[in-house]
């Protein structure tokens, strides 16, 4: 080999070592998406999937692209920690992404297989985890702002509202979120508009039954119940139907629902997971995302929030003021909203 020859071998294999953190950044980060139930006619998973396409989008325009795969876990929930399993242990994803407070202690035992595997688990809440970050919201105080609304709209002088000091709240299945924070902020937050106020809750066994959920919500009605709390996903439509049908109101959690019942969704409370989505994904494609956190984002984030756009023109405005009030309470730190 003549030195000319040495000398562009050099350059060329320097060239190589000097592109090839190039090659590196440029390869696209993989996600995958496991929903622990079916995404239709659920809110927080519908948040879930569009705040991890908004990320892509976004980052697309970074320049830095993702592909992201959505598998649907089913509803039996027997089969997602096989499901989930599968995923990691194919080794093909970056980042599992998953949402509900099921999943970190499932995540937990896919970690045993594929210790390799990072997680991002929206509505969970689990710290001290290295491979797991989880963003959650605080339950207790969305529930007592359901209430709270409901409660008001149950004592006002509406078409649909009785006497009776109740309300109602169907869940899709009991769960240890669903007992002690969202069913006990919903009752705290009626209490605070009158003592008295009992709670009709019900528990659908499911989350797609829109049939039973609709007997289930007649039955309440029949019991008194005026305002109904849906949170059982598919169920939530039967809900609907049979306050549309039986003179009651229904109120949703999570995104606004007021398209899914004119005049009949009278209240609706918001998260912000898909923004959380949204703004997680971008951290991790950019080494940004703290694993082994937990965070709970409440009210005063601007995390919990109840939708205005959309409340029905029945709806008083002394109730809307009511209501800005208790928020603007939480947020100013004259009021605390407690579980305890
Ligand atoms: N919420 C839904 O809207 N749809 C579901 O299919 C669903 N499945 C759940 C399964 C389990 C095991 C648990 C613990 C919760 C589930 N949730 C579901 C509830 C969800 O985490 C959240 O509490 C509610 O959606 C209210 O934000």
């Amino acid at each position: 080999m003549t030195l000319k020859q040495k000398i562009i071998m050099l350059i060329c294999s320097l060239a190589l070592i000097a592109g090839a953190p190039l090659f590196a950044k440029t390869k696209a980060v993989s996600v995958a998406v496991f929903v622990p139930g079916i995404v239709k006619g659920n809110p927080t998973y519908e948040l879930l999937v569009e705040g991890v396409q908004e990320a892509k989008a976004q980052l697309y325009k970074k320049g830095q692209p993702i592909t992201v795969k959505v598998v649907e876990g089913g509803v039996n929930q027997g089969e997602w920690q096989n499901g989930l399993t599968a995923l990691a242990i194919s080794k093909k994803y970056d980042l599992i992404i998953s949402s509900n407070p099921s999943l970190p202690a499932i995540a937990e035992k896919v970690l045993q297989f594929a210790p390799q595997q990072k997680f991002l688990l929206l509505d969970g809440y689990l710290a001290g985890n290295a491979q797991i970050k989880t963003v959650g919201f605080n339950h207790y105080e969305q529930g007592y702002l359901n209430g709270y609304y409901a409660a008001l709209i149950s004592t006002s002088t509406m078409k649909n509202a009785n006497a009776a000091y109740k309300i109602g709240l169907l869940a899709g299945q009991e769960y240890p979120v669903m007992n002690d924070k969202i069913r006990k902020g919903y009752l705290d937050g009626a209490k605070a508009v009158n003592k008295n106020f009992e709670l009709d809750f019900r528990v659908l066994g499911n989350w797609y039954d829109a049939a039973k959920a609709s007997e289930l919500a007649v039955s309440m009605i029949k019991n008194n119940a005026d305002v109904i709390l849906t949170i059982c996903g598919g169920g939530n439509a039967g809900v609907v139907a049979a306050a549309r049908e039986n003179g009651a109101y229904v109120m949703w959690f999570d995104r606004p629902g007021y398209s899914y019942g004119k005049d009949i969704v009278v209240g609706s409370t918001e998260v912000s997971q898909k923004t959380a989505c949204t703004d997680s994904v971008i951290a991790f494609v950019e080494g940004r995302l703290e694993f082994g956190t937990s965070e709970e984002l409440g009210i005063k984030d601007g995390a919990v929030n109840f939708a205005f756009e959309g409340v029905p023109s029945a709806v008083s405005a002394d109730i809307i003021q009511k209501v800005k009030q208790l928020i603007d309470g939480v947020k100013t730190g004259a009021l605390t909203l407690s579980a305890h």
